[in-house]
């Protein structure tokens, strides 16, 4: 029997290796053995693209803080083993969320196949409840489209489904229940799906990124999302990790780069890249013609909808890459704090502190100062809960949190290095800097004599007679 590589390579180098678990089922040993072996994964951080031993030839895609899942070759059909179970997942360092997923993390592992494979994926189900697959946005027979009591029976507790189809039009997909759906999505079960084209050339990236946006809502000082929430999320994820859990996007000057993004939150994100232009390239229904495609800085990803954007990293630096609310780029704390920026609050202090003694006044000059206050004064968290706004990068507090990250262009990487490079080394005269007084003698961005004088303006003297 052919098997796919059973193991993960861990490109970051920190960790050792990356757990590969065979588990247990009430299923016959025997049947159990007739199945794709189970693959988990116990780390949530970005691992290396996984190229394809067998199989048609593809340029993998890379999983924000995620990974692909392995498969195997048997008579020509790519078979998948997806599990369905509970999973605790690192949201940044000092959060664990007790979340359901698949095969070991949320969101599960991206599935890659190619345009035309038969495509075989059992389903087992380890949830204390039942459950289906939904496999988003790709034509399959109607059988095979996993919404349960529609198109089939549940999957039980301890049950495994097979759904069988050709990947039929090349494009980027999502994977998720159709049984239960508002609490097993807001408990994480999801992943993500690309077909690539039949023609590896078609539409080529040097990079390619793929990640789900999602949303929870865990207490402060809780490790289980409420699942009857509909709109008061607390915690906006991408991959289920909050910044600065998100890993950075790390590219090579002059790259060619796509980013996929799908959205199974409840609202929408305005995704926005710093530095770059860039256009949407592929929507929920394929490909856009060239022709039909504009330049943006900024895409808004509607619920339940994918975006594929491409782009010439072509300046170097760290560029933030964030969701445009800024509500969504904040951690748990955000929604309850009130509004006192210019409320003086040293005679109310003295008034509730006769009657809160642990009363402490915050955000008179703006919310930043939380960020401060906690890493100064550690001011005390519940447990398991990350500060509203947080991060730090080489100049300082970066204030963030949420569905925030970087993309770091730089010159020089290898071929598949994707490890952070390090903050970036800003060349001389090219950062903003603090007014002392003085200027500098010469001083002339490197850009500057590329930059077209702009349309000399008419001052006409006011003659005394207008306006009057
Ligand atoms: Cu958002």
């Amino acid at each position: 029997m052919e098997q796919a590589k059973l193991t993960r390579r861990d490109f970051f180098k920190l960790a050792g290796v990356a757990g590969a678990g065979v588990a247990i089922s009430s299923m016959s040993k025997v049947a159990m053995a007739a199945l794709p072996e189970i693959i988990s994964e116990e780390k949530a951080n970005t691992q290396a693209p996984l190229h394809p031993e067998t199989g048609r030839p593809y340029h993998p895609v890379v999983t924000l803080n995620g990974w692909s899942l392995p498969w195997r070759m048997k008579n020509g059909v790519k078979e998948f083993h997806l599990v369905a179970e509970p999973v605790a997942r690192e949201i940044a360092p000092g959060m664990v969320a007790h979340l359901w997923g698949y095969n070991g993390q949320s969101p599960g592992p991206t599935i890659e196949v190619v345009e035309g494979d038969h495509v075989r994926i059992f389903v087992t189900n380890r949830l204390p409840e039942k459950t289906s697959i939904h496999w988003h946005g790709q034509r399959v027979p109607n059988g095979m489209d996993g919404v349960s009591g529609l198109t089939q029976p549940l999957i039980m507790p301890g049950k495994t489904y097979v759904y069988e189809f050709e990947a039929k039009r090349a494009g980027t997909f999502m994977y998720h229940p159709h049984a239960d759906e508002m609490t097993q999505m807001a408990m994480g079960l999801m992943g993500s799906w690309v077909t690539h084209p039949k023609n590896p050339k078609f539409m080529a990236v040097d990079r390619d990124f793929i990640f789900l946006l999602n949303a929870y809502d865990i207490e402060p000082g809780s490790y289980t999302p409420k699942v009857n929430t509909m709109l008061n999320f607390n915690l906006w994820t991408w991959n289920s990790r909050a910044f600065p859990g998100i890993d950075p996007l790390v590219v090579n000057k002059n790259d060619k780069v796509r980013i996929r993004v799908g959205n199974l939150t409840m609202t929408n994100h305005p995704i926005h890249l710093h530095g770059h232009e860039f256009q949407v390239t592929g929507t929920d229904g394929g490909w856009v013609p060239p022709s039909a495609r504009w330049p943006e800085v900024t895409t808004d990803i509607g619920v339940g909808q994918m975006r594929a954007i491409e782009f010439v990293a072509d300046a170097l630096g760290d560029w933030a890459f964030h969701c445009h609310k800024s509500h969504h780029t904040m951690n748990v704390m955000g929604h309850e704090v009130p509004t006192l920026i210019g409320v003086k609050q040293a005679d109310l202090v003295d008034k509730i502190s006769n009657l809160v003694p642990e009363y402490m006044a915050m955000g008179e000059t703006g919310m930043a100062e939380m960020s401060d206050m906690a890493a100064m004064m550690e001011m005390p968290l519940p447990e398991n809960t990350l500060p509203m706004m947080t991060g730090t990068g080489q100049y300082g507090a970066i204030d963030m949190g949420g569905m925030f990250t970087t993309l770091k262009v730089r010159e020089g990487l290898a071929k598949h290095d994707y490890q952070d490079p390090g903050p970036y080394q800003h060349p001389k005269a090219t950062r903003a800097y603090a007014y002392d007084g003085n200027l500098p003698e010469v001083r002339s961005p490197p850009d500057s004599q590329h930059i077209k004088p702009a349309v000399e303006v008419q001052i006409r003297k006011p003659t005394g007679h207008e306006g009057h």
